[in-house]
């Protein structure tokens, strides 16, 4: 930080009582169990099995085993004191070829999750669609193809009929941009393919899926809170190209995704810079309509900025990207755009620390949708833990994830000082859990667990979170 500026580190600072703290997982991170009571192979088997395209040849097949842990894993998030809890859905688990039959213990396992939660006090904020696709629809072109949105809703009502009515907050994806350009654009994510043409493809059938699922929901529960999560982008512009560059990369990663949720259409200076891609023929008519359906809260995961520029075509192409990028670009039509080295610290991913990004994104979408509540539903920390042996026991004092937290927690304060209508803070993650690509070898986990034994540890950074909710002021 510049000396002026503030450092974040503010202790001390109060939240309000309806303000809910809880923390937040992925079915396949933690789940393990992925061929246990009939759930169906998700895309995310395939990939992981696939040589060479995660970390070690890591896969979610055990993961934290939580599947198998789940009380124990529930009367954890008691202990934390956490208010709510923020899980995904297999669709796997509810349909195995992601259509037709239902298959009841997969049902029966999230009813047991949500009926858990509420029994603890815990209030359940499920996502529908947190990366694991069903493999067969992948098999009939996945995301590219529109099918799987009217699949997608037909998902979402079956959910929605069996846990509805207990369930605080309805999320339909969480960050579809992931999906979609790193699925598709990059290859970096499940099911690893790189054509742009198909990313922009998934990037519409994604937010349809989004409008039909609100729309499927709200006919059986005409009361649901519904929401999407969004992992935009916070963009600063570097010298006389910055500007072109922020626009461009602002268009792909934040307003093919705000614009038709929330505004209704797409934005027509990207439908512009991606012609020569795609003719973005599977838009039908109406379909933007479906896509903007009301919203009851949007759903902000942060973690860092991104600073860019154009290439000037001469130099040494820079690309200090943080998405790990297997050949293809998640920037269809713009791989002209430089990402620049951000300035550090960073975290273990090399992601750039700065809780300026989130307090500016917070006050700028509120700003734009003034109407709209927000939550921050991802928000967290990898570090190079190390587990020390203390009289009492094992320990991780893992004092930059507590600093890194106490930094976005002052910063979430202070866009609320600025009249953002925040409603809450989910720390990613609760457990440490498998990260994509990066298999185990990164955690970002407040609690600590042991991938020979599964045994869990909390963290130093859990306490300071428990002690953060039971006194709701950011500790000393
Ligand atoms: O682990 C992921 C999560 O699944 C989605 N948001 C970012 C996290 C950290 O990379």
């Amino acid at each position: 930080m510049t000396s002026g500026t503030p450092d974040y580190r503010d202790a001390g600072l109060a939240f309000g009582d309806d303000f809910l703290f809880g923390s937040a997982t992925a079915a396949y991170q933690i789940e393990g169990a992925v061929d246990e009571d009939g759930r169906g192979p998700s895309i995310w088997d395939t990939f992981s099995h696939t040589p060479g395209k995660v970390w070690n040849g890591d896969t979610g097949d055990i993961a934290d085993d939580h599947y198998h842990r789940l009380d124990a894993d529930l009367d954890l998030m008691r202990e934390l004191g956490l208010e709510a809890y923020r899980f995904s859905i297999a669709w796997p688990r509810i349909q195995p070829t992601g259509r037709g039959e239902v298959n009841e213990p997969g049902l029966a396992f999230y009813e047991r999750l949500v009926d858990g939660l509420i029994a603890r006090g815990i209030r359940p904020i499920a996502t529908l669609y947190h990366w694991d696709l069903p493999q067969a629809l992948e098999d009939e072109g996945g995301w590219t193809s529109r099918a799987t949105a009217e699949a997608f809703a037909d998902y979402a009502r079956i959910v929605a009929e069996r846990l509805g009515d207990r369930v605080t907050v309805w999320t339909t994806l969480n960050e579809p941009w992931c999906s979609a350009y790193l699925g598709y654009g990059s290859g970096a994510h499940a099911p690893g393919l790189m054509d742009g043409a198909k990313a922009l493809a998934a990037v519409h059938h994604l937010n349809l899926a989004h409008g039909l699922a609100v729309r499927a929901i709200r006919e059986v529960l005409p009361a649901a809170e519904c929401s999407i999560t969004l992992n935009l982008h916070v963009i600063r512009p570097s010298g006389a190209t910055g500007e072109e560059a922020a626009r461009r990369i602002d268009g792909l990663a934040n307003r093919l995704f705000l614009g038709p949720l929330l505004d209704g259409e797409y934005p027509a200076d990207v439908i512009e810079d991606t012609k020569a891609i795609t003719d973005w023929a599977f838009v039908r008519p109406g379909d933007t309509e479906l896509i903007r359906q009301p919203l009851d809260l949007l759903g902000v995961n942060y973690y860092s900025t991104v600073t860019v520029r154009m290439w000037d075509g001469h130099s040494p192409r820079v690309n200090a990207d943080g998405h790990k990028d297997m050949g293809g670009s998640p920037w269809p039509g713009s791989e002209e755009v430089e990402f620049l080295e951000q300035p550090g610290p960073y975290t273990a991913m090399g992601w750039n620390i700065d809780p300026s990004g989130l307090e500016d994104l917070l006050v700028a979408l509120h700003e734009s949708y003034p109407e709209l509540p927000l939550m921050v539903t991802e928000n967290g920390a990898a570090f190079d833990d190390v587990v020390t042996e203390e009289a009492d026991g094992p320990a991780v004092h893992d004092t930059d994830r507590i600093d890194y937290l106490r930094r976005h927690f002052t910063a979430a304060h202070r866009a609320l000082a600025r009249g953002v209508d925040l409603r809450g803070y989910q720390v990613w993650s609760l457990l440490d859990n498998f990260e994509w690509g990066f298999g185990y070898s990164k955690r970002f986990g407040i609690v600590r667990v042991d991938y020979d034994t599964l045994e869990r540890l909390p963290k130093d950074s859990a306490r300071w979170y428990a002690e953060l909710i039971r006194t709701r002021r950011i500790p000393a």
